[in-house]
């Protein structure tokens, strides 16, 4: 049965390789269901390319998936293959969602260089969930250019979205609150870069002064400079700056040094743990029927 799912993935890759996205997402969906079996196929954990992969967060409404969507176009100009992976239960990239949004993404959801997928769950435990690494891993092998990680920038689960991204960009808007919040969720941590959105809004000028002092006085800790842009996502308005500037960052060849990270495979092996130790818990957990069972079982694992 093991041996199966394994000879499935392989053959499931061979042909995602080959830019068969049926293939493709069928490979995804045994990868979300597999648990750690993604790990046994060789170009899975050494994949020999890697796409340059853009965390975008922030909190919900402020216009991620709106940008998501208008990015996809301005890469596409560029001529550049882009992979999405939306880990945000309420993306509309996300199953349900899809449907009402067909008409905005059309052009997007035919065209062959171009693959959206989105999963809806986390890791239970808390944490990015372990699926989401193993994918991303599929991503980097079938020869992505760029893959955009949508998460929703509101608790320590996306927070992670740093250990597997090559370059996090934040997305904030007017009426989020002001940059002393954001640093207060741990945002600074995590940003390569603000974008205040929705700029066509009132307040928007007062937030990007906010932001850049607060960056200045937050002694920033990366090596590189964290940058605060501003679009209007509905418009279109700021993209093709953000398109260009993310091309910039990706030419600085950070992507493949990332994969061979040891701190960034210890980040993974945890979600991939993670996953692992809640099977064994809720096997253990459905055996207790008796009140001498709780003991028994507590003691047995
Ligand atoms: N006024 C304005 N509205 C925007 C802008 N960008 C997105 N929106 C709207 O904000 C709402 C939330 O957008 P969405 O992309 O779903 O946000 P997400 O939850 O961060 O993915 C939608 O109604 C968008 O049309 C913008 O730049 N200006
Ligand atoms: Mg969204």
């Amino acid at each position: 049965m093991r041996d199966n799912l394994g000879d499935l993935m392989r053959e499931w890759l061979r042909k995602a390789k080959k830019k068969d996205f049926q293939a493709f997402a069928k490979l995804l969906t045994l990868l979300e269901r597999g648990g750690t079996e993604g790990l046994t196929l060789t170009e899975l954990r050494n994949p020999d390319k890697a796409a340059f992969r853009i965390g975008i967060t922030g909190p919900p409404g402020a216009g991620k998936s709106t940008l998501i969507g208008q990015l996809i176009g301005e890469l596409r100009k560029r001529q550049l293959t882009v992979g999405i992976l939306a880990v945000d239960p309420s993306s509309p990239f996300t199953q349900g969602a899809i449907l009402g949004d067909r008409i905005r993404y059309a052009d997007h959801f035919n065209d062959p260089e171009v693959f959206i997928r989105s999963i809806g769950s986390r890791g239970s435990l808390g944490g990015l969930s372990a699926a989401a690494y193993l994918m991303l891993r599929a991503y980097d092998v079938v020869g992505f250019d760029v893959v955009l990680i949508e998460t929703v920038g509101v608790g320590q689960t996306e927070l992670e979205v740093m250990h597997v991204a090559d370059f996090v960009s934040v997305v904030l808007v007017p009426e989020s609150g002001d940059a002393i919040q954001a640093m207060k969720a741990g945002l600074l941590e995590i940003a390569d870069q603000f974008i205040v959105n929705k700029s066509d809004r009132p307040g928007a000028e007062s937030l990007v002064r906010e932001l850049e002092a607060s960056l200045q006085m937050g002694g920033q800790t990366r090596e590189q400079r964290v940058t605060v842009m501003q679009t209007i996502a509905t418009e279109g308005d700021g993209l093709s700056e953000l398109a260009d500037f993310y091309l910039v960052q990706k030419s600085a060849g950070k992507a493949s040094q990332n994969r061979t990270n040891p701190e960034r495979l210890q980040w993974e092996a945890r979600a991939l743990l993670r996953a692992q130790f809640e099977q064994t818990l809720e096997k253990a957990v459905s055996q207790i029927l008796t009140p001498d069972d709780l003991l028994k079982v507590i003691k047995k694992n």
